[in-house]
């Protein structure tokens, strides 16, 4: 039974507790992302307009430069996570190099905690076509002592974060987030500016009968690959198949779709790319744990994906995630 009119705040304070030694600035630092993104999904909104009436764009209500989607979900998350004095580092889809953040933004705290990857408008190619496009992060503890971040904090397993979630901007705004504690899904209401809880304790399906993955590349993927998606095409009633093919080309909208029906997305490597298109720090992580926490599983095709390594802050990855029984069962087709 879902409860009624519980504000993500209220939810964060709620998992807060569960860790008596929590000091709340990790949910203060979650309820700065909520608040960036917020921000973000009425821009997104209105640019979504602006492209349609074709209207100019011009200056923004701040008299600045409307800028690309993307670099202005960036700014925003980066603006609200300096000011937040939590984050001792931030690394981000639109920036080469991780943003150490100085003292300046620290406050009277000797050293903020946490480091914090973004993606911040994962999709937004997709924006003229009014298709969901995201914000996905992912926190971790600092390692390093004091001072500004480090590339060390930044480059740390998937299995150590804190926190992940995304933001998906659809039809509504949605928030989804685990600290470790389940997955709990939020709808904003833009009329009170509140994401409240819709969703508590998301388990996605052990098994599914819908597969994603974009087919056009089927020609440069390994044999045992192409046999797993003709297995999965197959007439076969035992097994419940064929199965159905679902696939926006949005990450995020894919992902949340599975997570509540139950589903197996994959971007494989092929002979082009070995390691596929999407980013382990900030897309394959946070996701990762999400699905982990509620039930599903994450892997290159071989590996728990938190369990790879990260060598640099772009790093790509093969991604199979989802239904834990389809996962397993593509593993068993790639190991052939
Ligand atoms: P393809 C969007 O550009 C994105 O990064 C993800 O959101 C999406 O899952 C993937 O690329 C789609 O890639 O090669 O199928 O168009």
């Amino acid at each position: 039974m879902n409860r009624k009119f519980v504000t993500l705040y209220r939810h964060i304070i709620e998992q807060e507790r569960i860790h008596p030694d929590a000091t709340g600035e990790l949910s203060d630092l979650l309820a700065d992302i909520a608040l960036a993104c917020k921000l973000i999904s009425l821009e997104v909104n209105r640019a979504g307009l602006i492209d349609i009436l074709g209207f100019t764009g011009g200056e923004n209500v701040h008299g600045e430069q409307v800028k690309k989607l993307d670099e202005f979900a960036h700014d925003t998350l980066v603006k609200a996570m300096e000011v937040s004095g939590h984050l001792c580092a931030i690394a981000s889809e639109e920036s080469e190099n991780f943003i150490p953040v100085s003292e300046k933004f620290m406050g009277e705290r000797p050293m903020s905690k946490y480091i914090c990857h973004f993606d911040p408008l994962d999709g937004s190619s997709n924006i003229e076509a009014n298709i969901s496009i995201g914000t996905i992060f992912s926190i971790y503890k600092r390692i390093s002592k004091s001072g500004p971040g480090t590339l060390e904090d930044c480059l740390q397993l998937g299995n150590q974060q804190v926190a992940a979630g995304y933001i998906m901007y659809g039809s509504s705004t949605i928030m989804v987030y685990t600290t470790g504690e389940g997955v709990h899904g939020f709808t904003l209401d833009p009329t009170v500016g509140e994401f409240l809880l819709y969703y508590e304790n998301i388990q996605t399906p052990k098994k599914s009968r819908t597969y994603s993955i974009n087919e056009g590349n089927y020609s440069k993927w390994d044999k045992n690959l192409q046999s797993y998606i003709e297995y999965l095409k197959a007439e076969d009633k035992d097994k419940d198949k064929p199965y159905t093919s679902r696939y926006v080309g949005s990450l995020v909208a894919d992902f949340h779709r599975n997570l509540l029906y139950g589903g197996l997305f994959m971007y494989p490597g092929d002979k082009k790319n070995q390691n596929g298109k999407l980013r382990l720090l900030y897309e394959a992580n946070p996701l990762a744990f999400i699905i982990e926490q509620a039930g599903g599983r994450a892997s290159t095709g071989k590996h728990r994906i938190l369990e790879v390594v990260p060598l640099n802050l772009h790093q790509k990855t093969p991604l199979f995630i989802g239904s834990a029984d389809d996962v397993l069962e593509a593993e068993e087709f790639l190991r052939k």
